[in-house]
C-alpha cells in the first residue's frame, strides 16, 4: 500500500512539473520573440546561437548568455527546461543560448576544456579560445539585438560553468556579472580524475565527448556509441566493470574510436595536455561580479567551484567574488523538488527555489538592472549538519577551530587527542574483491551522484576498509574549511590509491524519513560527508609519478574538498580508510605500472597495507602544507603563461 501511495505521489509530482514547465513554456511564447542567429567569430567560424528578446520593447533589457556543450536547440521552439530559472525569465532579459565551437549546430571542432591562449589584446588576439569566442559573440549581440542595454550575464552549470568561467579572462566589458555554477576547473581533479584517479563509472561520458561531429545538426551524433553499453544495460555496474578486468579491455571492447578516451589513456599523467586545459591560473584581472555556485554532494565538480572561488579571490582583488554552496548534487538548486533531499537525506523544504528567487535574481538584478543592493556576503555556505544558511565573510574561514583526528587502537578516533604513535593499522587490499563505492547496486552511470551521502555501514564491516569513530560527541562539532589527510604508510605491493572518508554517525535512535523507503534506516546511519581518493604515485608530483618501496613507512599527503558540517551531540565522528572505491574509481593494480590503463591482468595483486599511529586528519580553516608538484605554490601561479 505504501509502495503504491509513494508511485501514486511521484506520479502527482512529475504532472504538477510538466504542468509547470509548460506554463513557463506558454509564459516564453506569450512574452518573448524568438530568433536564431549564426555569430561570426573572429576566425570566420559561425557559433549558432538561440534568441529571445521580450517583446515589451517600452523598455532595454541586459542579455543573459547560457554557452554549451549540451545542444543549444534544446532551448529554441519556446522550449523551457527550467533553465534560466522561471524568475529571471519573468523579469525580463534578452535570452541566448549558443553552441559552443564544434558542438552541434556551430562550426569547428570540439577540444574538451579549451586551452586558454594568454593574449595581449583580448579585442585582436589571433589565437582562438572560449575567450575569444564569447569576447566575439558579446561584441556582435550588443551591437545587433535589439533592445538590449548594454550589459551582459553569463551562467552556466558544469560544461556551461566552465565555458562562464573561461569568459572571466579578458572579459568583454559588457560583461558584468558571471555565475559559474558546478564549473569544471581542471579535468585531472574535475569529473574524469581525482587527483588522478580515474574515474572508470564516467560510463556515457565517453561517448558524448569522444567523437567529432560531421555536420551542422540539432541531435546527438554519439548515440550509437553510447548504444554499445546500453543495448543490453546490466543491472550492477560493479559486477560488469569487474568482469571486463583491466581498462585495456575497456578500450578494445568499446572506446577504440574515440579521441577524448585515447587522450586520457595516453596521459595518465599531469603532463602538458592537462596542465594547459586548467583554467585557474588564468583567473587573473577579473573586475566584475563574479557568484560561484555549488553543490556540497557534488560528485562531478566539487573541486571546480571551490577552487575557481578562491583563485578569483586570491588573484582578482577588484572582482566582486561570492561562493554560495548549498546541500545539493551537481546543479540541484536548478530543479525544485519542494522537499531538498540528496538520497536518503533530507535537508529542508524549497531549498532551490529559495536560492533562485532570494540570491540568484537578486544577483542579476543588482548588476545588470541596477535593482536593489548588493547583499550577498562573500560566503552564503549550507551547513550540512545542523541544515541551515551560515554567512562568511571569507571562505575558508580562518577563525575557526581546526580539529586533528588521530587513529587509536580498538578503532577509536581522538579528537585533538595526542596521537598514538606506535599503534599501526594494516588491511590487504585485494583488486579482485574491490569496496563497492556504493551500499545500493547501481547500474552503467553518465556518472555516478547517489553515492555521495550513501550509507557507509556496508563498507565498515569489510576487513579491507579502516574504520575509527569518536566516542558519542558531548558537543555540537562544526567542521567548517578545508581538510588534509597526512597519512603515513606502508605496503607489501609498489602503489597504491587511499580512499579517506568522513561520516556522520547518527544516533541509533535517530528517526527515519518519510521520503525514505521504510527499509532505509536512519537509526545508527553512516552518512558520508566528505570522500576523496588519490592516487599515491602522485604523493610527491602529479606531473612525475613514484612507485612505492615496498616495506618502506612513507608520507601520503592529499586534501579532501572543503565542507561545513556540524556534527550533532549525540553524533559520532567516523573515519575510514581503503583503498579501492569500485567500480567509481578505476583499480590501481597495487603493482606500479608506468600506465595503469594498459595494465595486464597479472599486475594486479593483493596488497598488505600498514597506516602508522602518526597518521592523522586535520580539517577545518585553511590547510595549506604538503600539496604535491606543482600545486605547492598558491595555484593562480602554477603555470606561468
Ligand atoms: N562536468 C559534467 C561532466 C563533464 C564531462 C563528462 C561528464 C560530466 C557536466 O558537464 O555535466
Amino acid at each position: 500500500m505504501r509502495m503504491h501511495l509513494y508511485m501514486l505521489l511521484s506520479i502527482i509530482a512529475s504532472i504538477h512539473f510538466a504542468f509547470a514547465q509548460n506554463q513557463d513554456s506558454l509564459y516564453l511564447r506569450a512574452n518573448y520573440d524568438l530568433k536564431e542567429y549564426r555569430i561570426p567569430m573572429r576566425d570566420g567560424a559561425e557559433l549558432f546561437t538561440v534568441v529571445y528578446t521580450p517583446k515589451d520593447t517600452s523598455k532595454k533589457y541586459p542579455i543573459l548568455l547560457n554557452r554549451t556543450c549540451y545542444n543549444a536547440s534544446n532551448n529554441t521552439d519556446y522550449k523551457y527546461n527550467g533553465y534560466p530559472s522561471k524568475y529571471l525569465v519573468k523579469d525580463g532579459y534578452v535570452l541566448a543560448f549558443q553552441d559552443v565551437r564544434g558542438r552541434y549546430m556551430s562550426d569547428g571542432e570540439f577540444n574538451n576544456m579549451t586551452p586558454n591562449i594568454p593574449g595581449n589584446d583580448p579585442k585582436n588576439k589571433k589565437d582562438i579560445d572560449e575567450s575569444s569566442d564569447t569576447y566575439d559573440t558579446i561584441d556582435w549581440m550588443i551591437k545587433n539585438i535589439k533592445g538590449n542595454n548594454g550589459k551582459v550575464g553569463m551562467y552556466g552549470i558544469s560544461y556551461p560553468g566552465f565555458y562562464t568561467t573561461a569568459a572571466l579572462i579578458d572579459a568583454h566589458p559588457a560583461l558584468k556579472a558571471s555565475s559559474p555554477q558546478a564549473p569544471i576547473a581542471d579535468f585531472f581533479f574535475d569529473d574524469f580524475h581525482h587527483q588522478g584517479a580515474f574515474l572508470q563509472s564516467y560510463t556515457a561520458a565517453f561517448a558524448v565527448f569522444g567523437y567529432q561531429k560531421d555536420s551542422l545538426r540539432r541531435t546527438p551524433w554519439y548515440m550509437d556509441k553510447i548504444k554499445r553499453f546500453y543495448e543490453a544495460p546490466p543491472a550492477d555496474a560493479y559486477d560488469f566493470w569487474l568482469r571486463m578486468g583491466p581498462l585495456k579491455n575497456t578500450t578494445k571492447k568499446f572506446h577504440h574510436d574515440n579521441f577524448f578516451w585515447k587522450q586520457i589513456t595516453e596521459h595518465p599523467n599531469y603532463d602538458e595536455f592537462w596542465q594547459k586545459r586548467n583554467i585557474l591560473p588564468h583567473l587573473k584581472n577579473v573586475e566584475h561580479a563574479v557568484m560561484t555556485v555549488g553543490g556540497w554532494f557534488d560528485a562531478e565538480d566539487l573541486y571546480g567551484p571551490l577552487n575557481i572561488y578562491k583563485t578569483v579571490e586570491a588573484a582578482s582583488p577588484k572582482a566582486t567574488n561570492t561562493i554560495v554552496m548549498g546541500p545539493w548534487d551537481h546543479g540541484g538548486w536548478a530543479k525544485e523538488q519542494g522537499q531538498t533531499t540528496h538520497n536518503h537525506i533530507y535537508f529542508g523544504d524549497s531549498i532551490s527555489t529559495n536560492f533562485q528567487r532570494e540570491v540568484e535574481e537578486k544577483f542579476f538584478a543588482h548588476h545588470l538592472k541596477d535593482i536593489g543592493t548588493n547583499t550577498l556576503p562573500e560566503a552564503y555556505m549550507f551547513d550540512t549538519g545542523i541544515k541551515k544558511w551560515e554567512t562568511y565573510t571569507e571562505w575558508p574561514p580562518k577563525n575557526v577551530n581546526k580539529i586533528t583526528l588521530h587513529f587509536s587502537k580498538n578503532g577509536r578516533l581522538g579528537v585533538n587527542e595526542p596521537a598514538d604513535q606506535n599503534a599501526v593499522f594494516e588491511y590487504t587490499s585485494d583488486p579482485k574483491k574491490p569496496v563497492p563505492y556504493t551500499s545500493q547496486t547501481e547500474g552503467l552511470t553518465f556518472t555516478p551522484r547517489r553515492y555521495m551521502s550513501d550509507d557507509q555501514r556496508e563498507a565498515s564491516k569489510r576487513p579491507d576498509v579502516l574504520t575509527f569513530e569518536t566516542d558519542v560527541l558531548t558537543e555540537d562539532r562544526t567542521v567548517a574549511g578545508e581538510i588534509m589527510a597526512k597519512l603515513k604508510v606502508s605496503m607489501t605491493g609498489t602503489d597504491a590509491d587511499f580512499i579517506v572518508k568522513l561520516i556522520d554517525v547518527y544516533p541509533q535512535d535517530h528517526p527515519n524519513y518519510k521520503h525514505n523507503e521504510k527499509n532505509i534506516i536512519m537509526g545508527g546511519y553512516q552518512q558520508l560527508v566528505r570522500a576523496e581518493t588519490f592516487r599515491g604515485r602522485f604523493r610527491n608530483s602529479f606531473v612525475k609519478p613514484e612507485p612505492f618501496v615496498s616495506g618502506e613507512i612513507t608520507d601520503v599527503n592529499f586534501r579532501l574538498q572543503d565542507m561545513l558540517h556540524t556534527f550533532k551531540k549525540g553524533h559520532r565522528i567516523m573515519i575510514q580508510i581503503h583503498s579501492t572505491w569500485f567500480p567509481y574509481i578505476d583499480r590501481n593494480p597495487q603493482k606500479y605500472v608506468a600506465n595503469i590503463f594498459e595494465a595486464n591482468e597479472a599486475d594486479f595483486i593483493k596488497s598488505t597495507i600498514k597506516v602508522y599511529g602518526s597518521s592523522t586528519v586535520e580539517v577545518g580553516g585553511t590547510q595549506d602544507c604538503c600539496l604535491p608538484a606543482p600545486f605547492q605554490v598558491k595555484e593562480d601561479k602554477m603555470i606561468k603563461d
